[in-house]
């Protein structure tokens, strides 16, 4: 029997991690197709066709394709039963939290990893201003996290997941966890998760039917 969902993503990819990890707490098999930036595969017009913005990650459940990781966790939690809030209140807090990290975390992070690793070049005040933004995103989160176990209710929910799949980058690029020890044992609950993956556990770096 083939899987239920197709994740079309990157192994690089922390959005493409986000939608794999959530795949794997739900314990959802999925089908999976490597989109190779190299060759240029996320501006094909078949690939466009799936994905207007021509970026990864791209879930497909049999029917529909469905595009950017957070509107993608909120359809997994709502096809899944699973992750989601159990309120209208929880659901907009989940949505708070996916908004500022799309706005203030994971710019910070990713950029500053990206710049890291030498994928891309920018001058030192730019390379700076984004390990700045993260730094600050980093201690919002810890203001929080020092307070509470999950970011929304007593459980885990899609919120951890899509801002937990920033933090687990951000050692990569040269950001110190250990001076948030709030995050740090917070990171440490979701990893204890049923189901839990790293990134390179989640996603294969070749296509898999
Ligand atoms: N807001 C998008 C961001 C996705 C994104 O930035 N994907 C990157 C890879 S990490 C990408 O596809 N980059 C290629 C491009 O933008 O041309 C989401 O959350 O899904």
């Amino acid at each position: 029997m083939s899987n239920r969902f197709t994740l079309y993503g990157n192994f690089r990819s922390g959005p493409t991690y986000r939608v794999g990890l959530m795949l794997s707490l739900c314990g959802e098999p999925f089908s999976y197709v490597h989109i190779d930036f190299a060759k240029g595969e996320h501006k094909h017009p078949d690939y466009l066709a799936k994905n207007r913005y021509g970026q990864v990650p791209c879930l497909y459940d049999g029917k529909h394709h469905f595009n950017q990781s957070a509107s993608i966790l909120q359809y997994l939690a709502d096809a899944t039963g699973k992750f989601g809030g159990k309120t209208p209140e929880e659901r907009a807090y989940i949505r708070e939290w996916m908004y500022w990290d799309f706005d203030r975390l994971t710019p910070g992070i990713f950029r500053t990893r990206v710049y890291a690793r030498g994928i891309r070049k920018a001058d030192a005040a730019v390379v700076d201003s984004y390990r700045a933004d993260g730094e600050a995103g980093l201690a919002v989160l810890e203001g929080w996290l020092g307070k509470h176990a999950w970011l929304v209710g007593d459980g885990p929910t899609i919120a951890d997941m899509h801002v937990y799949a920033a933090v687990h980058f951000a050692p990569d690029g040269g950001f110190d966890l250990s001076k948030y020890p709030g995050i740090s044992a917070w990171a440490k609950r979701v990893e204890a998760l049923p189901g839990y993956a790293s990134c390179e556990a989640v996603l294969p770096k070749e296509s898999r039917p």
